[in-house]
């Protein structure tokens, strides 16, 4: 499985999928003073499971993007719960998305203003049978993202894979990777707030199946973590992979905070 798709050519993406030019696409652009509150008594958003080492852990290089993927007893296995949604959801995996300079490589943009890096952690709704099924129904996917800028604070998760980013230069590359728990990550800031819309898969098919939950506090990435992702071969010579902003539509941005 793996779709073929050219960042250089993403307004062509709809010509071979369609759902690519539909009404509820992600990324977007988040204007914080178009953002509402939060409806009061909603359950805070909850999660189990990042604390835990998984028993294997692999990344891989798709060609559109690197890819961390980890094994743990199903118990342990990392999952979200409350806030904007409606039963549990399981992590699947965590990507990224970058570009050429620290000008340009977040997909999300805050105020038109983009960042050079921006983590996603795909997870699924696990009331659907696996998450292919999960891709096709509309709240089936919830994805926690993070804007990054440069600062001088090595992120330990990010320093752990990267470690092992000569093995996965070329497209089709993995390998597996010492175990650790995504804790390492840093990944409490959602604790600080967070804003939430419902949206798609930022490539193909753009299935519109996502409900997005990002983080309002910036994370820091080294300039020497930005090169590690840079030096990673992505298909058709792409030299970004992160998607242009598309139109709300009219949905609202609702800003959380426990
Ligand atoms: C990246 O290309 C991932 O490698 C894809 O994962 C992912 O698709 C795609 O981004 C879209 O995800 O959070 N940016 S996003 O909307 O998770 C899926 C795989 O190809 C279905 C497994
Ligand atoms: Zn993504």
């Amino acid at each position: 499985r793996g779709q073929h798709f050219d960042y250089k050519k993403s307004d062509e993406w709809p010509n071979e999928y369609p759902i690519c030019a539909g009404d509820r696409q992600s990324p977007v652009n988040i204007e914080l003073h178009h953002v509402r509150s939060m409806e009061p008594g909603r359950p805070p958003l909850g999660r189990f499971g990042y604390d835990k080492k998984p028993t294997r852990m692999k990344i891989v290089n798709n060609g559109h993007t690197v890819q961390l993927s980890g094994e743990w007893p199903a118990k342990d296995t990392p999952t979200i719960y409350g806030g904007p949604l409606t039963g549990l959801y399981e992590l699947a995996q965590i990507h990224f998305h970058w570009g050429p300079d620290n000008t340009a490589g977040s997909e999300h943009t805050v105020a038109n203003q983009s960042f050079p890096l921006e983590m996603h952690l795909v997870h699924w709704k696990k009331s659907y049978e696996n998450i292919s099924e999960a891709m096709l129904h509309d709240d089936g996917l919830a994805v926690i993202g993070y804007l990054m800028s440069v600062d001088k604070n090595p992120n330990t998760g990010l320093e752990r894979m990267r470690a092992s980013f000569n093995k996965i230069l070329r497209p089709q590359q993995t390998t597996e990777i010492e175990p650790f728990p995504l804790t390492l990550f840093d990944l409490d800031l959602l604790k600080e707030g967070y804003v939430t819309y419902v949206g798609s898969l930022t490539t193909p098919p753009c299935n519109e199946s996502a409900i997005w939950l990002l983080s309002v506090r910036i994370k820091d990435v080294t300039m020497d973590e930005m090169d590690s992702f840079r030096k990673l071969r992505m298909e058709n010579h792409n030299e970004h992979n992160y998607r242009r902003v598309q139109p709300l539509n009219g949905r609202s941005i609702t800003y959380y905070y426990d």
